[in-house]
């Protein structure tokens, strides 16, 4: 019987939910173009995702459908991270040097000893083929935006709190967001549509509590006038923010996510909760320990047959395996 084999459609019926609809998703979260061409072995470039203003030498360490396991070369197995093949984060052998990044070099060697012909020949590794790589679908507009330039950010890694940042960096239609006289383990990309960034003078004008730089002498008086002239730089134009839309997720809406605990792993999941910018996923038949807040574009989540259409492996709800292999009776 068909029905002792697990499948979105049945299990949807079953449950009396609906699937979220394909045109929720980004292009990032879909059903890809291209079959994912990166081998177990490659050699490229990519940003650290704990420390995302480094770029570091990367190795392809496993491939699983559209995604792959990504380690830093001469560091512990313990840093390797998941990526989909067309992460805007990952970029061909001598994007460094060609854009201005500074590389970080595999462990061992110094700034500046670094070369990577003599490291791939060393090694006996090939580069990743630059035409692995995602090009860019969306052409680069000019924003408004400039490195160097102010603006209020919500530091993610405590999201409750509005700071005072900079951009540090620039990328195709990306922007690096750095808190000032923080450390570097706090930025983050986004582009200009990210609910994250505002303009200076938006928690004034809304009453929200704004977080001054680390150390600011007089940080109960902090005036934005005053800053930018003490620091001698300008505020990102408000003009060049460009607040993206709520999205359309619902709750109840079922779909296939990362998990984040073991990030090589993609479940079976639900959508319980949802606020303009985020959707609340539980992976079903699990404890709601397990629940988690994700953005909504995120490439982590995707549409009901990701899987089964890029040749990943779909972790089922915890008894429907045993169903799936019962033979049919
Ligand atoms: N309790 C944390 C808060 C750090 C906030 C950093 N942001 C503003 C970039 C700490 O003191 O480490």
């Amino acid at each position: 019987g068909k029905k002792n084999v697990w499948n979105w459609m049945t299990y949807l019926d079953e449950e009396r939910m609906p699937a979220a609809p394909l045109k929720l998703f980004k292009e990032s979260q879909s059903f890809p173009q291209n079959k994912n061409g990166f081998k177990v072995g490659m050699k490229l470039e990519g940003l650290d995702p704990e420390h995302p203003s480094l770029c570091c030498v990367l190795s392809v360490a496993e491939v699983q459908g559209y995604r792959m396991r990504l380690h830093f070369d001469g560091y512990s197995e313990c840093y390797d991270f998941w990526v989909n093949a067309d992460s805007p984060d990952i970029h061909p052998v001598g994007w460094c040097e060609k854009t201005g990044h500074k590389l970080l070099p595999p462990k061992g060697y110094k700034d500046g000893e670094f070369n990577w012909a003599s490291y791939l020949k060393n090694c006996k590794a090939q580069a990743a083929p630059k035409t692995l790589f995602k090009i860019l679908s969306t052409p680069v507009t000019p924003s408004g935006f400039r490195v160097g330039m102010k603006l209020e950010a919500v530091d993610k890694k405590n999201p409750s709190l509005m700071c005072v940042a900079t951009i540090a960096d620039m990328l195709d239609n990306r922007l690096l967001v750095h808190f000032d006289n923080w450390g570097e383990s706090y930025d983050y990309w986004c582009d200009a549509s990210s609910p994250y960034i505002r303009p200076v003078g938006y928690c004034q004008e809304t009453g929200t509590p704004l977080t001054t730089p680390a150390e600011y002498k007089d940080f109960k008086s902090f005036s934005w006038e005053k800053y930018l002239e003490e620091t001698g730089s300008q505020a990102a134009p408000a003009r060049a923010f460009k607040l993206r839309p709520a999205h359309g997720f619902q709750t109840n809406m079922k779909l296939e996510a990362v998990d984040k605990r073991n990030p090589m792993l993609i479940r079976v999941a639900t959508i319980i909760e949802k606020d303009d910018h985020r959707v609340k996923i539980h992976f079903d038949g699990w404890d709601h320990t397990f629940d988690f807040w994700v953005d909504a574009d995120s490439p982590d989540i995707h549409p009901i047959g990701w899987c089964a259409k890029t040749g990943h492996a779909l972790q089922l709800p915890p008894g429907a395996a045993d169903a799936a292999s019962v033979p049919a009776g």
